[in-house]
């Protein structure tokens, strides 16, 4: 339903003909690999796209901080807790890293804020999943920053310059992130059967909702035609899903634990793994805010964006004043 909705408003890609000159000009240069850089002239719609996907990556970094926040208080041992700590002030990093590179845009990140406080911009459904036990620390590192690198490496060649650079320092934490999420795996695999069925476990809940991450499927993907001629995207999101299939299946089996499909089948005649679809109503359920956790996740950002009011106001008057010194000594 929501999928017919929002195919009916897809993006169609301009023809060379419909073009203006200057539209003809910017394609040419995309299509040679040379950067668009924040001053140069770009189309309404393709500054209109960026900021919609630099803004809710960002955003999703923030609230992703949110489920692994969940377990620091909780880390089993002195060096997991320093571990996954770091991890999550690397999530904030990235989000201040996406919020700049959105800003070059000309959107501030107080107008980015408000929308998806209400309601008006998304972040990835992954983190609208709850974190019940210590073993999701491990499936969110394997799956979901496996998944997020998955999608980020290609995103290092994106057509916007600010964004490909971010891209490249957040994707080397990004793989220190799946690394530790897989260390940890492997850790409760080997562990006792209670934690083994606890790994297990969290593979089971994680495993759709990671296949998700990656978007709808090409046929109902609104944005990634015209994204992917501007070369914001560089690949369709079934792609990047079946690349993760193919990478994830081998590591589970490692790790002695069985992905829950019992479709999943290395498929000779492609070299692919043949894998079931996750369930798309329950996806577009989620990105209208009807997953298990979207209103926690809103509230708590809701709630620190309040609490930290006094902070940004200290931070603008303290401006405005030393503005106004420079002007008086002037
Ligand atoms: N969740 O036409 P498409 C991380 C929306 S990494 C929510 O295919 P597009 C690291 C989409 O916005 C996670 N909404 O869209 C971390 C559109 O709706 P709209 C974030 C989704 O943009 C790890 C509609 O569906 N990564 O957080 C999702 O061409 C661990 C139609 O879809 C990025 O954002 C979804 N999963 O392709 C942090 C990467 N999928 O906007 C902490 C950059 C689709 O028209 C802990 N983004 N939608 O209302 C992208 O590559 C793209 O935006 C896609 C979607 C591939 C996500």
């Amino acid at each position: 339903m929501y999928a017919q909705m929002v195919k009916s408003t897809g993006d169609a890609v301009k023809s060379r003909e419909d073009m203006s000159d200057d539209e003809r000009h910017f394609q040419d240069k995309v299509d040679a690999n040379i950067k668009v850089e924040p001053r140069d002239w770009m189309p309404d719609d393709y500054r209109k796209t960026l900021i919609r996907q630099i803004g809710q990556h960002a955003h999703s970094e923030i609230v992703g901080q949110l489920p692994e926040g969940n377990w620091i208080t909780r880390a089993p041992t002195l060096e997991r807790k320093a571990i996954l700590l770091a991890k999550v002030q690397d999530e904030a990093g990235h989000g201040l890293y996406l919020y700049c590179a959105a800003e070059t845009l000309g959107v501030t990140r107080d107008e980015l804020t408000e929308k998806l406080l209400s309601g008006r911009m998304k972040y990835s459904s992954i983190f609208n999943y709850p974190t019940l036990t210590w073993a999701d620390m491990g499936a969110v590192g394997w799956l979901v920053d496996g998944a997020a690198i998955m999608n980020q490496v290609p995103l290092q060649r994106t057509s916007y310059g600010p964004y490909s650079r971010a891209m490249v320092r957040i994707c080397k934490e990004e793989s220190f992130h799946q690394r530790q999420g897989y260390a940890i795996m492997m850790k409760m695999a080997q562990g006792s059967p209670a934690q083994r069925k606890m790994a297990q476990d969290a593979l089971n809940r994680m495993w759709y909702p990671s296949l998700m991450m990656f978007g709808p499927s090409d046929k109902d993907s609104v944005h990634s035609a015209q994204s992917m001629a501007w070369k914001i995207k560089i690949n369709t999101n079934d792609e990047l899903r079946q690349k993760f299939v193919n990478e994830t299946v081998p590591q589970a089996e490692y790790l002695g634990l069985t992905i829950p499909d019992e479709n999943l089948k290395f498929n000779e005649e492609t070299g692919n793994y043949d894998f079931s679809q996750p369930d798309w109503d329950e996806f577009f359920e989620v990105l209208k805010g009807n997953g298990p956790c979207n209103t926690d996740r809103l509230n708590a950002r809701r709630k620190a964006w309040d609490d930290g009011a006094w902070v940004r106001e200290g931070l603008l008057a303290h401006a405005e004043k030393r503005a106004a010194a420079k002007v008086a000594a002037e």
